[in-house]
């Protein structure tokens, strides 16, 4: 039967969370949904829920009939509104374990505002069922506690970041999402325009050069919460659409730049959670990071830092190790102070499957306890060598070695950089409660592509390059350091940036270092190449990605626990099911023919 709207003329008066026990006495009205039930005869105990929390309803003997009658009917999930007064519990119904655990409401009249059919799984904390099921029936799962405070906190990050930068004196600007197509960068997603049969435009994958513009158009400081797309393969930090923290500065130096941005840090999380992040951040560079920890975004709240051997093993009869050493390679350890006693023989082994991931040939150890000493290579090195090896590594009894070597140093950093995560992992040294900050500095500009045999960029084309490496363009590009930072939290890239190139001619230089042809340049570039002719401010910024921000504050493991509706590994949404086929008409008002289908 059609019935009209159960909900006229009700007004609430509080959220479910409000109340304390100074509030008994008091007449409320309240709505939300029906977390549990349960009837013992002639008392029912309803718990209602809403975004604040939860309240217990109790219908008894003061209740009216119909009303009782109507409140046995109800499930987990029903939609209902209420009226009643708060009221002290019973002595034996007091639960001190949960929040207004001593108060209740005894209701007086009761709307049943939309039945529920029994979800497929229950809406609570720390739920266990798998994360398909979540996704495809998100709007229930976004009902459970923790996804409440998840939003909620991303709802409060973003707020307090809006008044930062507002404070700073950034306006907030929005730039375009439909932008020319550029292909540095990710992939881009395309969008085909009707009214230009064959002609696409690219979902913006970063404000970047807009943001460029209006530092040229004179508005010194700008900041935008903006969306990003890039068709990138997924990984649980990686979203293909997702949320940055962008912002631009005028007339200002390295210094400048992070010094505003560590302080927004500061500022947040002091307002936020009430911490105080000590400033300045530490600042590495980019060659003492790799150096040090074996990656451009270490993670400093453990130790086991990289140590250089290839002096000790240069000559020695051990070929794995010289021989590395001789075509230019390195050979590195990582010493695991005082842990032999909780890296068992069968753990090892199972690292060093771990680091073949990275493409390491093999992982070789050694390792001293009371009973002696073990080595998958100490036998095919001289007392001396193994003697300087332990003098490098300030190697005791009681700790265990880890050496990689290859011919590339990227594989060593790569498989040494994750085997210290993974070892700290492992033997649980990672203080969850600790937020280390700190800088890299002077990335490399370049980066040489195998799948495009050339040079890109590392961080954009519109990167700086450092004063000092200028010369170094004409005859060793690679070796060019970038004015460019990137941010770091507990080994996460948080946010980078970089002063940018604003002399038409510098542009154009890297422009063809990167393998355009003047041509080429101009065909993608030509805007920004013509607008360096009218007068352009030194400018820099960078861009935070909101979403893994939130994510490392609220302590969750993938991006999907702070984005509402979120992508899965094959960038589908399993609630709507997007991507989706569209029809032939669709198609051929944009001048489209789909040459191959997923279904095919
Ligand atoms: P970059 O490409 O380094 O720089 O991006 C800045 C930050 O955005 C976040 N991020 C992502 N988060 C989720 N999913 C993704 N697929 C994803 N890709 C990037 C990261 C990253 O640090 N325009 C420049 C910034 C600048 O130079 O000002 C840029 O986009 O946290
Ligand atoms: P092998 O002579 O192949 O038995 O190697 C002796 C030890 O050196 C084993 O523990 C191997 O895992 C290790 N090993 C082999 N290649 C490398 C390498 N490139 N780097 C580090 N250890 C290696």
């Amino acid at each position: 039967m059609l019935t009209g709207n159960r909900f006229s003329g009700f007004k609430r008066s509080n959220y479910c969370g409000d109340f304390s026990a100074a509030d008994c006495g008091k007449k409320v009205a309240l709505c939300g949904w029906v977390q549990a039930y349960r009837n013992l005869g002639g008392i029912l105990f309803i718990r209602l829920r809403d975004r604040s929390g939860i309240i217990q309803l109790h219908f008894g003997e003061k209740t009216d009939e119909k009303v009782f009658a109507d409140a046995t009917t109800l499930r987990a999930e029903d939609v209902i509104a209420i009226t009643g007064t708060v009221a002290l519990r019973a002595e034996k119904d007091i639960n001190p374990d949960i929040p207004f655990g001593d108060i209740e409401i005894e209701v007086d009249t009761l709307r049943i505002l939309s039945k529920s059919q029994t979800p497929p799984f229950d809406i609570v904390e720390n739920s266990n069922v798998s994360e398909d099921l979540r996704l495809k029936y998100r709007y229930l799962d976004l009902r459970r506690p923790d996804m409440q405070y998840n939003i909620i906190m991303r709802h409060r990050i973003t707020k307090i970041t809006q008044d930062y930068y507002d404070k700073k004196g950034f306006l907030t600007i929005e730039t375009p999402m439909m932008i020319k197509s550029t292909p540095e960068g990710a992939r881009d997603y395309l969008v085909p325009s009707r009214v230009h049969p064959g002609k696409f435009y690219a979902l913006a994958q970063s404000p970047q050069l807009y943001k460029q513009l209006l530092m040229l158009a004179g508005y010194d400081r700008y900041m935008q919460i903006a969306r990003c797309f890039r068709d990138e393969d997924l990984r649980a930090d990686r979203q293909p659409e997702f949320t940055q923290i962008d912002l631009e500065m005028s007339f200002v130096s390295m210094d400048e730049v992070l010094e505003i941005n560590e302080g927004f840090i500061k500022y947040l999380f002091k307002n936020l959670l009430d911490i105080d992040i000590p400033t300045p951040f530490l600042r590495l560079t980019y060659k003492e990071a790799m150096d040090r920890f074996g990656s451009d975004k270490p993670d400093t709240r453990f130790g086991f830092e990289l140590k250089d051997i290839s002096s000790a093993v240069a000559n020695s009869e051990f070929k794995v190790f010289s021989g590395v050493v001789a075509s230019g390679g390195t050979v590195r350890a990582i010493n695991a102070k005082g842990c032999a006693a909780s890296l068992p023989r069968r753990e090892i082994d199972g690292l060093a499957d771990f680091v073949k991931t990275y493409r390491a040939k093999g992982l070789a150890w050694m390792k001293e306890t009371d009973e002696g000493m073990t080595s998958s290579f100490a036998k095919f090195l001289s007392a001396e060598e193994i003697e300087n090896i332990k003098k490098l590594t300030d190697f005791e009894n009681g700790d265990v070695l880890f050496v990689v070597a290859d011919a590339n140093p990227m594989v060593v950093y790569n498989s040494l950089g994750a085997l210290r995560c993974e070892l700290a992992k492992r033997l649980d040294m990672i203080d969850k409660k600790q937020f280390n900050f700190l800088w890299v500095t002077e990335f490399p500009m370049f980066e040489y592509s195998e799948t495009e045999d050339r040079l890109t960029a590392m961080h954009h084309p519109f990167t700086a390059p450092m004063d000092a490496d200028i010369a170094l363009l004409e005859t060793e590009p690679q070796k060019v350091r970038a004015d460019a930072y990137d941010m770091v939290l507990n080994g996460s890239e948080l946010g980078g940036g970089s002063l940018r190139i604003y002399d038409a001619e510098l542009q154009a230089k890297i422009f063809n270092i990167l393998g355009f042809t003047d041509e080429e340049a101009n065909e993608r570039f030509g805007f920004l190449l013509n607008a360096f002719k009218y007068g352009v401010p030194p400018h820099g910024g960078m861009a935070f990605g909101l979403d893994r921000l939130v994510m490392l504050i609220t302590g969750c493991d993938s991006l999907r626990g702070v984005i509402p509706f979120p992508k899965v590994q094959n960038a589908s949404e399993l609630m709507t099911e997007c991507p989706s086929f569209v029809d032939d008409k669709q198609l051929a008002e944009l001048s489209i023919a789909v040459s191959k289908n997923e279904e095919e």
